[in-house]
C-alpha cells in the first residue's frame, strides 16, 4: 500500500471525492489540512502548476486534480472496491459526465452564487441550462438504491449535497432546487442515505458551520 498522505481543507467537496475512494477502498491514508490564504511550501512543491487542494502523496510522489486522483486511486488500488465501470463504454460516458458536472456545472453554479447581483438572471439561465442536462441524464440512470457507489456518483455529490449547502450559507438562490430537479436530489438522497455512505460523509451542519466560518474569514 506504502504512505498515504492527502492534502485537503475539510470542507472542500474536491476533497472529500478522494476521501470518499480512499475510504470506500479501505486505505489508510494521513491527513495535511491545508490553509488556503496561507499555502504551505509543501503544497507548492506538491502542486506547483494550480497550487490547489486536494493532492494525494502517495510514496512521496504528488498526483493533483480530484478527477485524475480519482482514477489514480482506481488503478492503483484496482482489487479493492473498483469506482469506474469496466466496460470501456461505461468508462469513457463515466468520464464524459464528470468532465460535464466540472466544466459546465461547477463552473457555472459557482459563478451564480459569487456574481454580481445585476447580472442574477443570467446567471440563473445559464445554470437552469446546464442542470437541465443533467437531470435529463440522472433520470435516465437507474437508481443508486441497492448498488455500489461509483466514480460517477462520488463526481456528483458537489451538485446534490455541496451547492446546496452553498445557497444556503451564502442565502442565495440560484436555481438549484428539488422541485426543478428532482432526479438530481433524489440520486443524493440515494447516495446520502446508503448506510455505508453516512458513516463516510461529512455531516451537512457541520458543513454549514465550516462554510459560515470560512466565509465570515474572507469578508
Ligand atoms: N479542479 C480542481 C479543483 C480544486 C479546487 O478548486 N480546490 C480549491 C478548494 S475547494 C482550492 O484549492 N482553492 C485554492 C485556490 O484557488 O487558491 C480539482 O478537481 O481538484
Amino acid at each position: 500500500m506504502g504512505e498515504v498522505k492527502l492534502y485537503r481543507a475539510w470542507r472542500s467537496p474536491f476533497s472529500w471525492r478522494v476521501e470518499i475512494a480512499l475510504k470506500l477502498k479501505g486505505i489508510e491514508y494521513e491527513v495535511i489540512d491545508v490553509d488556503l490564504s496561507n499555502k504551505s511550501d509543501e503544497l507548492l512543491m506538491y502542486n506547483p502548476v494550480h497550487k490547489k487542494i486536494p493532492v494525494l502523496v502517495h510514496n512521496g510522489k504528488s498526483v493533483s486534480e480530484s478527477l485524475v486522483i480519482l482514477e489514480y486511486i482506481d488503478e492503483t488500488w484496482k482489487d479493492n472496491y473498483p469506482l469506474l465501470p469496466s466496460d470501456p463504454y461505461d468508462r469513457a460516458q463515466a468520464r464524459f459526465w464528470a468532465k460535464f458536472i466540472d466544466d459546465k456545472v461547477c463552473t457555472t453554479v459557482w459563478g451564480a452564487l459569487m456574481g454580481q447581483e445585476d447580472n442574477k438572471e443570467k446567471a440563473q439561465e445559464e445554470v437552469h441550462k446546464v442542470l437541465k442536462i443533467l437531470e435529463n441524464k440522472v433520470k435516465a440512470k437507474d437508481s443508486i438504491e441497492g448498488k455500489k457507489v461509483g466514480y460517477l456518483d462520488i463526481v456528483g455529490l458537489i451538485v446534490g449535497y455541496w451547492a446546496p449547502i452553498m445557497q444556503e450559507v451564502l442565502g442565495k438562490e440560484v436555481g438549484l432546487n428539488r422541485d426543478t430537479y428532482p432526479s438530481i436530489y433524489s440520486w443524493t438522497d440515494g447516495l446520502v442515505g446508503l448506510d455505508y455512505m453516512k458513516n463516510i460523509l461529512p455531516k451537512k451542519d457541520e458543513l454549514v458551520a465550516a462554510f459560515r466560518t470560512h466565509f465570515a474569514s474572507t469578508k
